[in-house]
């Protein structure tokens, strides 16, 4: 019987949704996917989870601002980050969103299990908050958060606790008898006198939040969205049946350093109370800056992924971000740097090696593969392949991904200067050289053949392409990298065309292409539906959401005030070709209202017309367009079509709707 492989469990942070992915989240995602590379390639059965983190009061907002109820908003947004990811090539094998039932359930279970027990009492507290982080902070009133620096709230409420107080030993004896747990060493150093200082308790419920899973039971509480988002890790693998697929506990959660007390401090410790195995590593790297800032949406410098995808291709963006940066540490990121690494090591680096390489191969040796002499390549190759390739794989095992391509690189510069030397084109104008030819471009293709594999982990895409031009059957992927050997070329093999694995590009035209790119507004643009009758709306409370939303009483209905308006004017809005800008007459005074219903309706066909206006909506921003109320349609079709309400009997202007 085949032997089951050992299997490895590795996760990204699942991102929230009240943003989309820029390039830090790309580079954990990237990381994990070639850390899933590798492990496969080292036989392990792998399963990689990102996802979406979809509650809290951030998510709440971001919804509330887009005029859709959450449930709609999260909905879009995740399906946005997941194909994202597809797109990008880095899909995951378990994507999952908090507000799936099976996470719900983990949540539930995961609570029940602590307060059993112990670890739960109820209490009260008042602390400062802030939104965007999700977190208590300590700073006074009026103060903002230190850790992001936007303003906090004051928030009292009452909470269950989770006795984090009581874990502080326990932790220090786990990172003491776990050295690795922690990593970087530096982080690690800064957990563990965080830990030593002293923990407080911890409120892990929320009354003031409706967004979020409800504690089975004492409801309106539910969950903080820490409890929450990190068990998500749990949920994607069986969640309180994980026994039964074998991958908890969790081998890795790479994270940014941003949230490692999160992941260090909290999870370990929820666990623990739990009763449950602890994850055995935590990676914080360091965060991609622009010109030396964060990234952050508020100061308008986020570099989306796409862009360089389309331009570069995602193995240029790999490479790029896996050789500049150390991982751990903080990297630069800038466009000029990201296409000079494409041009210098890609293109002319591997790219012209390997199409330098089968051309010769094509002209000197009919297409084939020669015999090389291995007397004569230990001279004319003085450098130890096999130890290279055992150094590369040490380093990737310890996750030093810019020393790993540094030394695959080497064996790229290694054969371009046996080739400069030895200059093929001039042996193969005598044939006494024969013997010698060979063994060069043996030398050369064999090494091809050796960085595709060792090179595949961050460049999958050029290292398939080049694998097949080599003439080698099956995918590159499915090698074991640990059973990798050099010298195993088979003499005869067939090469296939070659294809350009990287066509060399001018600097300023990516970089203006990509800054194009840039510019134009990301999908998905979560709007209002057009013809949402009540967005914004209370939205269903708890995991389930995304089925039927919960019932209200007469008195959340009597909430919305919908009246007949007749619509005065209404005209286009310039670059939003899905929005009307109409005036209405709602009885009491005449409205500016946005609609999205541009695609489906002529502007003028609607003056006059009567329409259903809910009144009482907040005042927001269309692209820029104040809309102070909205009109009430139908959403007909799969594709939505919007379809006004209107009214077979003459009805007065004002009149109200109940
Ligand atoms: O924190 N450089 O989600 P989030 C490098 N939902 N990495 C970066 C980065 C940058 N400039 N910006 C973001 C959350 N990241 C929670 C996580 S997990 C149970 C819950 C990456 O959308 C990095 O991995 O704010 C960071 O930790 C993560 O995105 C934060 O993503």
């Amino acid at each position: 019987m085949a032997q089951a492989k050992p299997k490895f469990y590795l996760t990204t942070p699942i991102y929230y949704t009240n943003g989309l992915p820029h390039i830090g989240h790309t580079y954990t995602t990237v990381v994990a996917d070639t850390i899933r590379r590798y492990k496969r390639m080292q036989g392990y059965e792998v399963v990689m989870t990102t996802g979406t983190d979809e509650h809290g009061v951030n998510v709440e907002r971001a919804a509330q601002k887009a005029g859709v109820p959450e449930s709609e908003f999260v909905a879009k947004m995740a399906e946005a980050w997941r194909s994202l990811w597809e797109e990008l090539g880095v899909p995951a094998d378990e994507f999952i969103r908090t507000t799936e039932v099976r996470h719900a359930r983990t949540v539930q279970w995961l609570f029940k299990l602590c307060r059993e027990n112990g670890f739960v009492y109820p209490g009260h507290y008042t602390g400062q908050y802030c939104i965007y982080d999700n977190a208590y902070v300590d700073v006074k009133p009026g103060e903002n958060c230190p850790d992001c620096g936007r303003p906090t709230e004051t928030v009292t409420e009452e909470n269950y606790f989770f006795k984090l107080s009581a874990f502080q030993q326990p932790l220090l004896d786990f990172y003491k008898k776990n050295p690795n747990f922690i990593q970087p060493e530096t982080r690690r150093n800064e957990i563990l006198s965080f830990v030593a200082g002293g923990l407080r308790d911890l409120s892990i419920t929320r009354t003031s939040i409706r967004w979020g899973i409800p504690v089975p039971g004492e409801e309106p509480h539910v969950f903080y969205v820490w409890f929450d988002a990190l068990t998500a890790y749990l949920s994607a693998v069986g969640g309180p049946e994980y026994e039964r697929r074998g991958f908890w506990p969790a081998d890795l959660h790479l994270v940014g350093k941003d949230i490692i007390r999160f992941h260090t401090v909290y999870w370990p410790a929820f666990l623990m109370a739990a009763g449950l195995p602890v994850p055995k590593q935590v990676w914080a790297h360091g965060w991609f800056l622009i010109d030396a800032g964060k990234m952050s949406k508020s100061k308008g410098n986020v570099v989306q992924p796409r862009p360089i995808a389309h331009v570069l291709g995602m193995d240029a963006l790999r490479y790029y971000m896996l050789r500049e940066t150390v991982f751990g540490q903080d990297g630069n990121f800038s466009y000029d740097a990201l296409v000079q690494r494409y041009n210098s090591d890609l293109a002319n680096g591997l790219g012209n090696l390997a199409s330098r390489t089968l051309t010769m191969i094509e002209k000197y040796c009919g297409g084939a593969f020669p015999k090389g002499s291995a007397d004569l390549s230990i001279s004319l190759a003085p450098w130890r392949v096999p130890e290279r390739i055992q150094q590369v794989r040490s380093l990737y095992e310890q996750y030093h991904f810019t020393r790993a391509l540094e030394e695959i690189w080497r064996l790229i510069t290694d054969v371009d200067l046996l080739i400069s030397e030895q200059k093929p084109w001039a042996l193969a104008e005598d044939p006494a050289k024969r013997a010698q030819l060979e063994t060069v471009l043996w030398i050369a293709a064999d090494t091809l053949r050796v960085v595709a594999v060792l090179a595949h982990p961050v460049i999958p895409t050029a290292t398939e392409k080049l694998w097949r031009a080599l003439g080698q059957s099956g995918s590159v992927g499915e090698q074991g990298i640990d059973d990798l050997q050099w010298g195993t070329l088979r003499a005869g093999t067939k090469i296939a065309k070659a294809e350009g694995l990287f066509p060399r590009i001018e600097k300023q035209e990516a970089v203006e292409r990509m800054e194009a790119m840039e510019s134009e507004p990301q999908k998905p643009a979560v709007t209002p539906a057009p013809t949402a009758s009540v967005p914004a709306g209370p939205g269903p409370s708890g995991a389930v959401s995304q089925t039927a939303p919960e019932k209200i009483a007469i008195e959340d209905f009597a909430k919305v005030e919908m009246r007949v308006g007749q619509v005065k004017t209404a005209e286009r809005i310039v670059g939003a070709d899905k929005l009307l800008k109409l005036t209405v007459d709602i009885g009491s005074e005449v409205r500016q209202i946005c609609a999205g219903i541009a695609q489906f309706y002529e502007p003028e066909s609607l003056v006059g017309r009567k329409v259903v206006v809910v009144v009482n909506l907040a005042p927001r921003k269309l692209r820029g367009v104040e809309s102070n109320g909205m009109i009430v349609a139908a959403s007909v079709g799969p594709e939505g079509r919007p379809v006004l309400a209107a009214f077979t009997e003459d009805v007065e202007v004002g009149a109200r709707l109940k």
